[in-house]
């Protein structure tokens, strides 16, 4: 938290003083668990977590995609087997791409070390969790007699990967450590340090390095690697970095090797005690963690006691129940998001976890629904913070856009984006021509819960203006004057022509939150009203012949098609065009087009759905859609699979329980719109509204109990329960308890 308050926040190019965020620090602070518990960490950091915390297995790992473990600081990430004899630990650098501004390349592997640890007696006692309450990987067996212990977290704070291993018998640590680097890089051997550097075919220079720290015994360097023995406890320093800078005017490049960097980073952790390190990893990862706490019910004990993957085998089973796992999915989403995107990149279709150097889809940004399902929680689940990289991203990206949308529409003003992008402004496939006003949701909707001017006026609203103006210098007038979308291409369905819905949803959504932008700023009167007027002749979704939403201007949906893009209900959600309470006609229509697509689909598809339902007010359906994503899109680990993994269906499910729980996209704190009834009775902590709010609430046989906002900004709050709504009036820092009728008492 110091670190924020003494550096500010860093949004694009710029950085924020630390006084803009003093403020929304200290009200985050009220929902943070208590004080000591926080300062306790180091303390309570071998208590047991709860059962809806903790993933566990009773055997290692078999393969990387469904059943390794990853632990992440937001740049830097690793996937954990937990094998006993020899352990592999596959390792990413967020920033280690193939590609630049012509070329779209690959994410990359970074590589993998491994330590060897031979053993001559069977393994008994083994367990492996990821206890996600800390962000704490821990492998526990018995071998010869010896308990061994491993741990393995990744720190923000310090930069580093941190892998412990002990035993309860001084010296049984006898084995090999090696390192070997994704692109070949031979790597450098010191009687501690393995260094592996390299560059790949674009230039770019990265290096991971393994410092390595004992407890008795000896290390020795070895042609191979390092070997160790008789060590009491080993304690390897994992860091990396490459060269890359997200800013165009320096080449995509820092311009130093990052050897200097990854060496200081290493040296200075390895200076500090290892329980000094793992507090300053919990404390730092709790701060957020913790805002957000979910009891949707309690699982039998005897199903609690089982490890993960039979668990999830279990609630396959139609009858079981397990309202843990569900919660244990809920709040993984949110671990994931805090592991992959609070470094300088965002979130990419896997998170940052990455084993292959030709990933599917790149591993890219995939502007077509996937970049933005990453996000969608990040706001509602209460991690503001995880969203700035994404907006750093886009920021950085202007004025490539700029000049690639030139050439290809002749554009004078604005930008737009393709559908597969990498890191450093290259695309391809597809123009996504929507694609900047739906980024553009995301500049908003950082403004929309959490209330910074100043992060309005100088980050969305400019980036927001240039894609009205775009819009404004593109859009086209049918005879009867109603603008209309040229040569859209709705995901994945095609045709290119005018007027597609996906399209026409995006822009009146920009449209919409520019006007309100400028609004709340006081700027631009006149193009306000210039945009309010194309707002208002925007093309609006038809209501078909079969009753559907319609896909295009043409009514041509096909009921048959069952595809997993439904890009055409984005007016239902994210954007907040079509709704049960203010358009029931369009939202009856766009139930009609959901029930057509149907209830399959692959993860982030399903993910989707949840989200679809729980706007249009149906808690069962939203939790049907939960429930089979899980039981059908989730691997032992976990992850979500498309086929193959993507991460996009983890942070969508997230986002989607947030939905059911509360939405506010409609000028109103709606409390649990889309409860379902398998949550009869539970409570939820730390949920956030747009407006600048937070919300506690609990309920009982499916109807609320209580509820509790805090404002963080002081507007006004209108609250809705079913039919009933109270208007609140709230300074910033307020705290109000209602009852579940809404009457008010404060607190
Ligand atoms: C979209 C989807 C694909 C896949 C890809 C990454 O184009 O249609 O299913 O998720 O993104």
């Amino acid at each position: 938290m110091k670190r924020y308050l003494s550096a500010g926040l860093k949004i694009g190019e710029r950085r924020y003083p630390a006084e803009h965020v003093v403020v929304w620090l200290g009200l985050a602070a009220l929902c943070l668990p208590p004080l000591a518990l926080v300062q306790g960490a180091e303390k309570t950091a071998m208590a047991a977590p709860p059962a809806s915390q903790v993933l566990w297995y009773d055997q290692p790992a078999g393969g990387w995609e469904a059943e390794a473990l990853p632990i992440g600081n937001g740049r830097l990430g690793a996937m954990l087997f937990g094998a006993t004899e020899k352990e592999t630990v596959q390792i990413n650098e967020d920033s280690l791409w193939e590609g630049d501004e012509k070329d779209t390349g690959w994410y990359q592997n970074l590589g993998e070390f491994e330590v060897a640890l031979p053993q001559a007696k069977p393994v008994t006692n083994y367990r492996r969790e990821l206890d996600i309450s800390r962000a704490l990987h821990t492998a526990t067996y018995t071998s010869d007699g010896v308990a061994f212990r491993r741990e393995a977290f990744a720190s923000f704070p310090d930069q580093v990967m941190v892998f412990r291993y002990t035993a309860d018998k001084p010296g049984s640590h006898s084995g090999t450590l090696t390192l070997k680097d994704g692109h070949d890089a031979k790597p450098v051997i010191g009687p501690n340090r393995l260094t592996a550097a390299g560059k790949l075919k674009n230039g770019l220079q990265y290096e991971s390095q393994i410092l390595v720290i004992n407890d008795g015994g000896t290390l020795t360097a070895t042609p191979a690697g390092i070997a160790f023995q008789n060590v009491i406890s080993l304690t390897l320093m994992v860091g990396a970095g490459t060269d890359y800078l997200n800013q165009r005017d320096k080449g995509w490049r820092t311009g130093e090797a990052p050897h200097r960097k990854v060496t200081e980073q290493l040296d200075k952790a390895a200076k500090r005690q290892y329980a000094d390190l793992l507090a300053a990893h919990v404390k730092d990862y709790q701060a957020l963690f913790s805002r957000v706490r979910l009891d949707n019910g309690k699982t039998d004990a005897a199903i609690a006691a089982q490890p993960a993957a039979k668990r999830l085998e279990a609630y396959k089973q139609a009858n079981a129940k397990d309202p843990e796992l569900e919660n244990l999915l809920f709040q993984y989403g949110r671990y994931l998001l805090i592991g992959s995107s609070r470094g300088a990149l965002p979130a990419n279709l896997q998170g940052l976890w990455n084993n292959s150097n030709t990933p599917s889809w790149r591993c890219d940004y995939h502007s077509n629904i996937n970049i933005q399902m990453n996000y969608w929680l990040a706001e509602t689940a209460n991690l503001p913070e995880c969203a700035e990289p994404l907006l750093s991203y886009i920021f950085s990206l202007r004025e490539v856009r700029t000049e690639q949308t030139s050439s290809e529409f002749k554009s004078k003003r604005g930008w737009t984006v393709q559908t597969e992008n990498n890191i450093f402004g290259g695309s391809s496939w597809e123009w996504n021509t929507p694609g900047s006003a739906w980024y553009c949701q995301h500049l908003w909707e950082h403004y929309a819960f959490g209330g910074d001017g100043t992060y309005l006026k100088t980050v969305a609203y400019p980036v927001m203006k240039e894609v009205c103006e775009f819009w404004e210098d593109r859009l086209k007038a049918l005879p009867d004057g109603t603008l209309v979308a040229p040569m859209g291409f709705s995901p994945e369905q095609g045709p290119r022509e005018d007027g597609v819905s996906f399209d026409q949803e995006l822009i009146w959504d920009l449209f919409t939150n520019y006007i309100e932008a400028s609004q709340a700023l006081g700027v631009d009167p006149e193009y306000c009203q210039k945009v309010t007027a194309m707002r208002d002749k925007l093309l609006v979704p038809k209501i078909g012949k079969w009753g559907q939403l319609q896909e295009w201007m043409v009514d041509r949906d096909d009921p048959k098609n069952e595809h997993r893009h439904v890009s055409h209900l984005f007016a239902v959600h994210p954007g907040r065009q079509i709704s049960p309470t203010k358009t029931p006609a369009l939202a009856a229509a766009a139930k009609v087009s959901l029930k057509a697509r149907g209830d399959a689909g692959t993860g982030w598809s399903k993910a989707w759905k949840i989200s679809f339902w729980a706007r249009l007010l149906e808690g069962d359906h939203s939790y049907k859609m939960y429930s089979e994503l899980l039981k059908n899109n989730i691997m032992p680990n976990l992850f979500d699979t498309h086929p193959p993994f993507q991460m996009d269906g983890n942070f969508g499910a997230t986002a989607g329980v947030c939905e059911m729980l509360l939405q506010s996209q409609a000028g109103e704190l709606h409390l649990l719109p889309a409860l379902p009834g398998a949550w009869g009775t539970g409570s939820v902590m730390g949920l956030r509204g747009r407006g600048g709010f937070e919300v506690d609430m609990a309920w009982a046989e499916c109807k609320l109990t209580s509820v509790t906002v805090r404002s963080l900004t002081g507007k006004v709050c209108q609250v809705r329960y079913g039919e009933k709504t109270v208007e609140l009036k709230m300074k910033p820092g307020a705290v109000i308890r209602l009852s579940g009728d809404l009457s008010t008492g404060k607190k």
